[in-house]
């Protein structure tokens, strides 16, 4: 598809995929990087039932971090958000054969049981982009990210109880996104979406990139601000927490990446 039908269908759709994001001859490098870097990180993260989990997934591996900044992704990215963007979230998000299907969410910061998040009814605009990256290909087997098309144009979703959808039971217009290893799936985070039930021998492995606009704001997700203090730690919540990078990690990306994530470098103690 061409750049123009790409935004046609993320326009109309809430979401569009992107191949050969990741070189094919490069994915199951990569994937077996982040497993293994997965397996001996996950234990301290909650996750839904198996489904293993690692937020600041950049601070423990860097392999995937060249493609980042992607041609074709970030002039995507850029095209929907403006010029200046950043990375909100680096997760690993590995769904092993079994694991049990989720609810129909939106995410931050429209899911409406997140301390922090624009109430519904939202207004129509894309604020932020959630891009779910194939280390495997995804399809309907392994559980292929179950998204239902044109809700992201709808200004609640099931998150919020008064709306009174059942976040659980199965959507008429439901679809799996699937693809190819090294594809990624980009979708306006307000889209319904949801993990769908594994079925296949072999775990499904994807990275959460989420990337933002300049000027959304970010800090109750970062683990040192004052507002998630307020707002996320001291209410008794704990959800979205996004660990800050190592400056360390930081000086050794590439070049074209570092401007993704040098807002969210660890602050010195
Ligand atoms: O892993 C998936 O397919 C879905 C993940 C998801 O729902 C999310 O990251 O919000």
């Amino acid at each position: 598809m061409d750049d123009n039908s790409l935004l046609r269908t993320f326009r109309t759709s809430g979401f569009c995929i992107i191949d050969n994001v990741i070189p094919a001859d490069r994915c199951d490098e990569i994937r077996s990087s982040v497993e293994a870097t997965v397996k001996r990180e996950c234990g301290q993260y909650a996750s839904p039932q198996g489904v293993d989990f690692v937020p600041g997934l950049i601070n423990h591996d860097q392999s995937f971090a060249p493609y980042l900044a992607e041609t074709r992704l970030l002039e995507f990215v850029q095209r929907v958000l403006g010029e200046q963007v950043r990375i909100s979230f680096t997760s690993a998000i590995i769904n092993q054969p079994g694991n049990v299907r989720g609810k129909w969410h939106a995410d931050w910061p429209f899911n409406q049981n997140n301390a922090g998040h624009v109430p519904a009814p939202y207004g129509d605009a894309v604020l932020h982009l959630t891009t779910l990256w194939m280390l495997s290909p995804f399809d309907a087997g392994n559980g292929g990210t179950l998204v239902v098309p044109g809700s992201h144009r709808i200004s609640t979703n099931p998150t919020d109880s008064a709306y009174g959808v059942d976040a659980e039971a199965p959507h008429p217009q439901e679809v799996h996104a699937a693809g190819a290893a090294g594809s990624v799936l980009v979708f306006d985070s307000r889209l319904w979406h949801t993990t769908a039930p594994n079925n296949a021998p072999n775990a499904r492995v994807a990275l959460a990139v989420r990337y933002a606009p300049w000027w959304l704001n970010l800090e109750v997700l970062r683990p040192e601000s004052d507002l998630r203090k307020q707002m996320v730690t001291e209410p008794g919540a704990s959800e979205n927490l996004v660990p800050s990078v190592n400056p360390a990690v930081y000086e050794k990306l590439p070049a074209n990446v570092q401007p993704l994530y040098r807002h969210w470098i660890q602050p010195h103690p």
